[in-house]
């Protein structure tokens, strides 16, 4: 660490992930010596508090970055793409959360469990990107099964919580929730039809972020869909994969929205090289940095969204071989999305940058 503190800028502060980054910043006590807030010009004038004191929104510009040593960016990629520059230009290391730099062969994709060393190529750009949240939890898990028996190939299904899509969303699934909740007046005497009706009523409503109700629902479409009849979200997880373990590895991804608040699921399935066994992987994800393990399930124990919400770990559990192929494990992994997924992990690439680097 070069200095006692740093200037840090939190763009999208006022947004769910923005305002998880300041959480993080203050919980973690990273060493801020001036906070600076910055969104769109509909925020100025708003306050929010970091280490118990009110802090000014400020209206994001091309000149915010003067001084400012390092910027955790979450506006959306347009934002990034036109601002993150210019906070590079003025000597400010930006930490990216938006998929618009991720592919950017000049710019690092880093998972600090998994990929800390590629943070020395922020040199090049003065930016680093943050991975997508459904790859950042995936690959926290399979590192370690990676590393002792070479993973071939890797098949995903996720199941994704409404905060994903931000404030909007979550307020989006508990209105509808609270519609229909209130409008299906039914008990179990009074037999399905009565409640198959009634949920017809529902079968189209009124939404403003999604493309359907998501309350009581599970949406197969994520991000846009591409060319190739995958959605962008599931081949961020292809193309992410790649640049963060290892390009070798084939990746299959599905990725769903279900109606749930806070912390993505995952059904991950791999094949391996070599043979692990499901107590092998089990010890080695144990020991593993970033992993809780919670895999009992004859005590019902196995990872759950109410579980790891608001907690820093991923949980690993369900591990067991998979009986199709001759090298496979499946295992559902479960991670708060906002936190690991987002928020964390960004700050966790600014501890590595201050410890090593500026
Ligand atoms: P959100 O709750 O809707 O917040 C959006 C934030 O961006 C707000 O602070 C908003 O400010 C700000 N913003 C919008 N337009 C802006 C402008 N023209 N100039 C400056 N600031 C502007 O969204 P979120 O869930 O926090 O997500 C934000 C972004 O983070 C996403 O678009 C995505 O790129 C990234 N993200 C990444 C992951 C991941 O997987 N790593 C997960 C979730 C999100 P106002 O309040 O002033 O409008
Ligand atoms: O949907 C989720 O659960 C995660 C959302 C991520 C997201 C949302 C809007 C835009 C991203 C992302 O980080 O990949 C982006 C984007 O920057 O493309």
């Amino acid at each position: 660490m070069k200095k006692d503190g740093y200037k840090v800028a939190v763009v999208g502060a006022t947004g769910a992930v923005g305002n998880m980054m300041i959480k993080v910043l203050e919980q973690r006590s990273f060493p801020v010596s001036e906070i600076l807030l910055l969104a769109s010009g509909r925020s100025s004038g708003r306050k929010l508090k970091f280490k118990g004191e009110d802090h000014p929104v400020q209206e994001l510009t091309e000149n915010s970055f003067a001084g400012v040593d390092i910027g955790l960016f979450s506006a959306g990629g347009s934002i990034s793409a036109k601002f993150a520059p210019y906070a590079a230009q003025a000597g400010c290391v930006v930490v990216d959360n938006t998929a618009h730099f991720r592919m950017d062969p000049e710019v690092p994709l880093v998972v600090p469990e998994v990929n800390p060393e590629a943070i020395t190529q922020y040199t090049v750009r003065n930016i680093i990107a943050n991975p997508n949240c459904s790859t950042i939890q995936m690959l926290v898990a399979l590192k370690p099964i990676h590393d002792a028996a070479k993973i071939k190939r890797i098949v995903v299904s996720t199941y994704q919580s409404v905060s994903g899509t931000g404030k909007d969303a979550i307020e989006e699934m508990l209105n509808q929730s609270r519609e229909i909740a209130q409008a299906i007046q039914w008990s179990k005497d009074d037999g399905l039809d009565g409640l198959w009706s009634s949920l017809r009523n529902f079968r189209t409503m009124k939404t403003n972020v999604y493309p359907h109700r998501i309350a009581y629902e599970c949406l197969p479409h994520i991000d846009v869909f591409l060319d190739n009849g995958y959605t962008k979200e599931e081949m961020k997880m292809v193309w992410e994969t790649g640049k963060i373990l290892d390009p070798a590895i084939k990746v299959s991804a599905t990725t769903v929205r279900v109606p749930t608040f806070f912390g993505h699921s995952e059904s991950v399935n791999v094949e391996t090289e070599t043979k692990l066994t499901a107590a092998q992987a089990k010890d080695l994800l144990s020991k593993a940095p970033g992993i809780r393990l919670w895999d009992d399930p004859v005590k019902n124990q196995y990872p759950l969204t109410a579980l790891a919400a608001g907690e820093d770990f991923t949980m690993v559990g369900r591990v067991r071989e998979d009986t199709s192929v001759e090298n496979g494990l499946n295992m559902w992994v479960v991670s708060d999305n906002i936190l690991k997924g987002a928020a964390l992990n960004a700050v966790q690439i600014a501890e590595i940058l201050i410890e090593k680097y500026i």
